[in-house]
């Protein structure tokens, strides 16, 4: 089924990579942009991934179905709507199938840098089908994402206060603007650890599961596995990196 729907999310991305003109909307407020293509790849998602698994439902980023049931794909038809509009190439489409409350198998594709990130449960986790393993690197020794809930202004001094302490700890700090991307860079050994609050389901559920299978601890800001259906916060990291970021913060 992975590789069935790997497929689709692959020619969806294709689809991306000869856009014409973008039409672009403010959803909450001017940070929070929506385009022609993420509600056009969000429909090609759902019409085509509904063709090989009609029981699942849909819990999607824009307008249209958000259930939540036994079975389901979490769909960010593009992560990083922002870079996509300004053209940095760190954007992915970002899906996640889930069985009973359990994530079975994420896909995050970023077309503009070819690469596919997937995971399945028990089965481990690969970049364009080679496999991937979180960095052995102590956190010092690692650059570290810091995600800033550009949605959520009032999270600003929180931000900058996690920034603050990861600069203590870490090589330097890296911001991506996709919170899918940045999990699969954890993954991948490309950065030593992940922290960003407010994230919606739909950017985190693909790159939990591709995180986990590559060995790294993915957790929330009350040190548990986090609950991808819902709103949340992130540390995702090595567990040597996940451990040292919450003794920092347990110090406040
Ligand atoms: C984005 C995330 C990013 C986060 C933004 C936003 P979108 O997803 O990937 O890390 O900081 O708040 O949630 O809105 O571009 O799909």
């Amino acid at each position: 089924m992975r590789e069935q729907c790997k497929q689709i999310i692959i020619e969806a991305g294709q689809r991306l990579l000869s856009i014409q003109e973008l039409k672009v909307e403010e959803k909450t407020d001017y940070r929070n942009l929506v385009t022609q293509y993420d509600v056009a790849t969000q429909e090609f998602l759902m019409e085509k991934l509904g063709q090989i698994a009609p029981e699942a439902t849909f819990l999607c980023e824009e307008e249209g179905e958000q259930t939540i049931s036994d079975k389901m794909f979490i769909i960010d038809p593009i992560d990083g709507t922002a870079n996509f509009v300004h053209g940095t190439g760190l954007s992915a489409i970002s899906v996640a199938y889930v069985e009973y409350g359990e994530l079975v198998w994420g896909i995050v594709y970023n077309p503009f840098m070819n690469e596919c990130y997937e995971g399945q449960r028990g089965q481990g986790a690969w970049l364009n089908d080679k496999p991937i393993h979180v960095t052995n690197l102590p956190l010092q020794n690692t650059l570290v994402s810091v995600g800033t809930s550009p949605y959520n202004p009032e999270m600003k001094d929180a931000t900058l206060d996690i920034m603050s302490k990861v600069l203590t700890i870490s090589m330097d700090i890296r911001r991506s603007g996709s919170a899918a991307l940045d999990l699969c860079f954890v993954a991948a050994g490309k950065y030593g650890l992940y922290v960003e609050k407010v994230l919606q389901a739909w950017d985190m559920a693909a790159g939990i599961i591709i995180c986990r299978e590559a060995g790294g601890e993915v957790l929330d800001f009350d040190f548990e596995a986090p609950d991808f259906t819902k709103r949340g916060n992130i540390i995702a990291g090595t567990p040597e990196g996940v451990s040292k970021f919450i003794e920092l913060i347990k110090e406040d």
